[in-house]
């Protein structure tokens, strides 16, 4: 009760933040894109974990509205401060996309003018969606890929092997870009068979040419384990945490230097 009505109220009100989380190539040795993560910051319940609400979102169709100021606010931040920088080195931003905006928005006509009023190329964005979202709606999933590839915009499915997974979606969807989930991939540190699995996901990726970027990585050690397996991509603590956007410039620069 209390988190839907901070949910209209950061709706009404713009009140929604966005973080940002470094993904970082271990081939090129820097920060080469950005994860939008929203946050919740309710002036009476303070921080509101996105688990709590977005489920909820997707139940009210809040998520609709939730998505469009993520999407704007993105914008607003690439045009106003990485595009006006010579980019940072940041060529691309993932935006999470829910089942519930698959199936009820026209993603391509939502998308399209936001990305104009702030001269974003297309080429830029990223969408992520899950397993779940392509699978509960395979048809629009594929629409949806197809009309805004058109546009240049590119898809991500997010936490690739988490328990729907099935190589299927490998060839039935054309994502540009997978991501393995944190589970397996923390799994893999300590148990045989799960590094098997992981080890084979990251082998099959790699033979279909599809690039990946492997989540959850904390530690150097275990940077160094995905690096041994051939993996160019990272996001994790290890690499940056989701930061709001003035802390996370400073740390894009602090890493250049
Ligand atoms: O950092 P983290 O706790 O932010 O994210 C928790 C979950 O919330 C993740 O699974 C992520 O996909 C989801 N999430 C974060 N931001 C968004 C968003 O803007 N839209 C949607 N649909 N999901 C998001
Ligand atoms: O959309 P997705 O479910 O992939 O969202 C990423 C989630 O993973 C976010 O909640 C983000 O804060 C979290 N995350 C990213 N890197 C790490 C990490 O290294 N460790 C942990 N515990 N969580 C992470
Ligand atoms: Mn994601
Ligand atoms: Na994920």
């Amino acid at each position: 009760r209390k988190v839907e009505i901070a949910v209209a109220r950061a709706i009404r009100e713009k009140g929604f933040l966005v973080y940002y989380q470094p993904v970082y190539s271990l081939k090129e040795r820097q920060i080469v894109s950005l994860e939008a993560l929203v946050r919740l910051k309710d002036p009476e319940l303070g921080f509101i974990p996105p688990e709590e609400f977005i489920p909820l979102a997707e139940r009210d169709g809040n998520i609709i509205h939730i998505g469009e100021q993520v999407l704007e606010q993105c914008c607003r931040f690439l045009s106003k401060h990485v595009l006006s920088n010579g980019s940072l080195g940041i060529r691309t931003i993932h935006v999470n996309i829910s089942m519930v905006q698959c199936l009820r928005q026209n993603l391509t006509e939502t998308i399209r003018p936001v990305l104009e009023s702030y001269h974003i190329p297309p080429s830029m964005l990223t969408l992520e969606v899950t397993e779940r979202t392509a699978i509960g709606a395979p048809e629009r999933m594929l629409w949806h890929m197809h009309e805004l590839g058109k546009m240049g915009v590119s898809f991500a499915l997010d936490d690739y092997g988490s328990g729907n997974a099935n190589c299927s979606y490998l060839i039935h969807f054309p994502f540009q870009e997978i991501k393995i989930d944190k589970e397996i991939v923390w799994a893999s540190f300590h148990d045989k068979a799960a590094r098997i699995v992981l080890e084979n996901e990251i082998h099959t990726i790699k033979q279909l040419g599809i690039p990946l970027i492997i989540e959850g990585i904390e530690e150097r050690e275990q940077s160094e384990a995905m690096e041994q397996l051939g993996v160019e991509c990272i996001q994790g603590y290890y690499y940056g945490r989701p930061l709001p956007e003035q802390e996370c410039l400073r740390y894009i620069r602090t890493f250049q230097e």
